[in-house]
Order: C-alpha cells, then structure tokens, then sequence
C-alpha cells in the first residue's frame, strides 16, 4: 500500500530543523510561498516570546522537487536556526516541572537538562508545520481544505460561526490583527480577552494555555479504516495532535461530551438528499454532525472536527519549586526565554498536522505513483460511490 510520512531531526538551537517527506505522489505542484506564509503565521502571535524577533522561518528544498513539482522521490525541508548555538547554550541543572527536562534527563542519565530540551522544545514544529503545507499542497488539488482556530485561552472562550464561508472565516481569524496581535480567533470579542488574559499572564509572571479546533473540509467519504486500530483515522489524527509538545487532550466530534449524553442525542441522523450528490457527503445528509466526521475511523464526508487542548508552557519567569539536579537541594526552576502563550502558533501547527493525516490517509486510499494516477483513482471510486447499489 502507498502511504505518505515524514519525520523530523533537528534541535532548537541546533544548525537547522529538518523533515523528511516520503511518499508524496510525483507531478504534485509545490507552492514555496504557502509553505513560507504557513511558517511565518506560525511564528506569529500574541504571547510569543523573544526568539521570533531572531528567527525568520523559510523553507529550502533540498531534494524531491524538480521545477517546482514533486518527482515521488523523498522530499527533504530545510528550516536554517539563525539562533544557532546548541553548544554554547548554557546547562540547565533546575528542572521545569511541566517540562520534559526532569523525566528526560533521568531517562539519559546526564544533570544537564539541554540534553533534553534542546530536542523537546517546541521549536521542532517549524519541521511539522513544514510536512503539513507540504501535504496541503496535494489536499487542494482535490479542494480539501483544514482549517484551524482558537476556541479559548486560559478562560477567555470564544463563539465560532462555522456556518460562515470558509473565506471570511480566515479573513476574520488573520485579516484585522498585527502579527503580534493575532490570536488565530475569528471572534473579535473573544480575541480580545484572549489578549487581556495573556497580558496579564505576563504581568503575573505566569503562562497560558488554550483549546484549539480545527476542521477539514471537502473531505471525501472512505479515509481511513475499522479493520486496524492503527488505520482508523480518529487514532491518528488523536496521535498527530496528542504528538504537539503541550497538547493534552485531543476530541473528536462531540469528544468527551457524548459520554454523558444518550445515544439518541449523540448519534447523527442519516437522510438522503439527491441534489447534494455532488458533494463530499455524495447526498447523504445529517442535520448534525456529533460524530465529527469520522464513524468506525473513516471519514463519512462531513467535515472532519478535531479538537487539541494545549497546557499552559512550561517556562515561568516566576518560577515553580524545583530541586538542582546536581545537589538536590530545594529551588526555583530554571528560566529559558519563552513564550507566555503559544496557543495561536500551536494552532499552524495543528492545522498542518491534521492536513498531514489526512494526506496520508489520502495517499493510502487513492495514492499512486502520481498526482494524475490519484486522481483517476479518486473520481472513479466517487462515481462509483454515486452509482450505489453497484
Ligand atoms: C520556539 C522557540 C523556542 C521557544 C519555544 C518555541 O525558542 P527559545 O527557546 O530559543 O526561546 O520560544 O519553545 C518552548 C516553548 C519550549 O518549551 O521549549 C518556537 O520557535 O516555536
């Protein structure tokens, strides 16, 4: 079976953030400037600290590519750290609870926690964000489109109208903020509580985390399977966005919620309407969508809804107990330049995480060696899906 996957190298302060791709159909146009404009909203945001003033996020492709389109052989992105100094950093003996530094270090026997964070931190989601536009370039030529944006930072919860055009809605989430403004929240009112509780976070010292959701839209029926626990594409989207440093919880649909419920307000009602034929959903229409897309792992061709709860980062500049790891002795964590809030960024970063999967699930689904054997493959399983009973 095809598949589509990549994996990244890389450390924060390290020479550069690498992700190698590997299974992306050939003749697949490559769009440098989207790829560039994702990367550059993901170093955007209120609450951001002071390295993205250093860094201007752009990708080099080294390889795979050839007058601007894939050739299906492994494409590799290249993001330069112009904050390159893994070497020079200094050695962090004070452990941030929340962070990956205690555990890591224990798990590779050193006191110095950079041995740990240099490679845990979220700066290697440049590399993510990077593979996810990549694999946005094959979604649009099938006008699959995921969108993402922020539900709510610490209490400040916003109203998302998704019955909007997807058009307004992104002009509304990135059209009206500075880039140090933007909150990625198409609800004016709530973006600005967003920024007030992040502006006092920093007042107090403290960080802020958020719920981020994002949606894939125009996405066809049959991505995924029930046949392996690892095909079905809620686990995968659920490891994709478990697997952004931070993220906590991940919901698909109606989440957590539907355990409370009974089956009879959970479950989405199946009509069938001929005229919507055409669409992802092939005329088969629900007046809800509870489900979030996916039944038995595979997409049922309405949007797709994920859900990612990020908690607040680790690095405080008012300081949580901790022990030096050398003496044992009670104190302060560590301070790392950081961010306050990074919920906006982490919402590029999901969106392009998300998008990564579905391609995948795409390319295992309709993949071939090219963008023009998928594409045959794709219309004709639609229009045998249309033709049902066969
Ligand atoms: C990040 C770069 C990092 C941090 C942040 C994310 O840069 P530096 O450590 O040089 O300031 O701002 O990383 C973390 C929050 C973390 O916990 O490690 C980025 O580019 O996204």
């Amino acid at each position: 079976m095809a598949t589509l996957s990549y994996r990244t190298a890389g450390e924060s302060h390290g020479k550069a953030l690498i992700a190698l791709v590997e299974g992306m159909p050939a003749g697949v146009p490559i769009d440098i400037a989207m790829i560039n404009a994702e990367l550059q909203r993901r170093q955007g945001g209120y609450g951001r600290g002071a390295r993205q003033k250093i860094e201007t996020d752009t990708v080099d492709i080294l390889s795979g590519v050839r007058r601007g389109k894939s050739i299906g052989s492994p494409i590799t992105l290249q993001i330069v750290n112009r904050d390159s100094r893994i070497d020079d950093a200094p050695a962090v003996h004070r452990p941030r609870p929340g962070h990956a530094d205690l555990a890591g270090s224990i798990k590779w026997l050193t006191t110095d926690c950079r041995e740990t964070l240099e490679r845990a931190s979220a700066r290697e989601t440049a590399a993510r964000v990077a593979a996810g536009a990549l694999a946005k370039c094959l979604l649009r030529q099938f006008e699959i489109e995921v969108f993402a944006v922020v539900l709510s930072v610490g209490p400040a919860v916003a109203s998302v109208d998704w019955s909007i055009d997807i058009g307004e809605l992104r002009r509304r989430r990135d059209g009206g903020d500075s880039f140090t403004e933007w909150v990625a929240c198409p609800d004016a009112a709530a973006a600005e509580q967003m920024r007030a509780v992040i502006r006092q976070a920093k007042i107090d010292g403290d960080t802020v985390g958020g719920v981020v959701e994002a949606r894939v839209l125009g996405c066809p029926p049959g991505l995924g399977s029930c046949v392996q626990y690892d095909q079905r594409l809620d686990a995968r989207l659920a490891m994709a966005v478990m697997g952004i440093q931070a993220f906590k919880a991940v919901e698909i649909g109606l989440g957590k919620e539907a355990a409370f419920l009974p089956g009879s307000k959970v479950h989405d009602e199946i009509a069938f309407d001929r005229a919507q034929r055409q669409r992802a959903s092939l005329g088969f229409v629900r007046k809800t969508n509870h489900a979030g897309g996916l039944e038995g792992g595979i997409t049922n061709g309405q949007p797709v809804i994920v859900r990612g709860a990020m908690k607040p980062i680790a690095t405080l500049l008012k300081a949580l107990e901790s022990v030096d790891l050398n003496t044992k002795q009670p104190e302060k964590a560590a301070y790392e330049r950081s961010d306050v809030c990074a919920v906006p960024a982490a919402s590029v970063v999901m969106e392009n995480v998300v998008a990564f999967e579905i391609a995948r699930a795409f390319v295992e689904k309709f993949g071939g060696d090219s963008l023009v054997e998928a594409r045959a493959d794709y219309e004709s399983f639609l229009g045998l899906a249309r033709k049902l009973p066969l």
